[in-house]
């Protein structure tokens, strides 16, 4: 089994990156597959992201956000997310497509990352959708399980929600046309840290391997694979990406 060798980035003319919750893990940003630690252990996220479950409990639902945000603000890129804004900067074209509503992408130096289930920093108002400019109380990083109020739109006085797609919703229409054209354009697709069980998102490796890109897991499970195209580098995305970055610069 021949073995996924860096290089052969520099020889890509499109590379897409697509992520999930692993690239963000060893930021220590718990993955929905990890059971969310304190208090959320008891919740299940496919639940708790529901537009139902703000409705029943705007409180609750808002602050299992502000805690997954304040843990967002208190993490740092890692050297996966450093690799990937290097290797934008090192092949011909590289689109970044994530799951994640962290913005650990854009703090690493991407630019254009397109959000599929939105961002924990774009909040809106859940009656008129205007987007919400006020501030909200930095939680520190242990009060998980807090109950807040969500605050209230300044234009209608609705609660605000958190600027992310919620199970049940459909994803941003523009944001999903845009990953499927560089999906379909790419010749070279790595998908990294992701369960591939949220749709439509999961349908990613499969479009890009039907348009004839070379695909390469990295997961710290082994993924299955088809033909000699698609490659599984079983591992932790902060080791593998930055080994891939330099064998790409060789
Ligand atoms: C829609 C934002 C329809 C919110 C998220 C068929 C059957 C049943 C249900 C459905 C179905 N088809 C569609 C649905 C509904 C649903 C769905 O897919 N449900 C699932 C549960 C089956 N889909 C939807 O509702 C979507 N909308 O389909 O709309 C529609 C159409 C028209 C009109 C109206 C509606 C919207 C889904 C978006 C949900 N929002 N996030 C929030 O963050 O709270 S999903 C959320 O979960 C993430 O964004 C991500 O997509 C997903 C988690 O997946 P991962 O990112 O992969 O993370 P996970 O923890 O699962 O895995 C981590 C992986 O990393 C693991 O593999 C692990 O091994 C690896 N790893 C860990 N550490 C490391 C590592 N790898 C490398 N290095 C490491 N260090
Ligand atoms: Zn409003």
């Amino acid at each position: 089994m021949v073995e996924f060798q860096g290089q052969r980035l520099r020889d890509a003319s499109h590379v897409v990156v697509f992520t999930g919750a692993g690239v963000s893990a060893e930021s220590g940003i718990p993955t929905f597959r990890d059971a969310l630690t304190g208090l959320w252990e008891r919740f299940d996220p496919a639940v708790l992201a529901t537009a139902d479950a703000f409705r029943k409990d705007p409180a609750l639902v808002w602050g299992w956000y502000e805690w997954r945000r304040s843990k967002v603000l208190a993490a740092k890129p890692n050297s996966a997310h450093l690799a990937i804004a290097e290797l934008a900067r090192l092949v011909t074209r590289l689109t970044v497509i994530t799951q994640n509503v962290d913005d650990l992408h854009e703090r690493a130096g991407c630019h254009g990352v397109i959000h599929l289930h939105g961002s924990l920093h774009s909040p809106r108002c859940f009656a008129c959708a205007r987007p919400f400019e006020g501030a909200t109380d930095q939680l520190n990083d242990h009060e998980d399980g807090r109950r807040i109020e969500p605050p209230r739109c300044r234009h209608c006085n609705g609660k605000v929600r958190p600027g992310v797609v919620w199970f049940g919703e459909s994803l941003p229409e523009h944001a999903w046309r845009e990953a499927l054209a560089a999906v379909r354009d790419c010749d070279l697709l790595l998908s990294v840290g992701t369960s591939g069980l949220v749709q439509p998102a999961a349908e990613i490796p499969r479009i890009a391997r039907e348009h004839g890109a070379v695909v390469v897991h990295v997961n710290l499970q082994r993924e299955s694979v088809h033909g000699e195209r698609e490659f599984s580098l079983i591992g932790k995305a902060a080791e593998i990406l930055p080994r891939l970055l330099t064998q790409a610069n060789k």
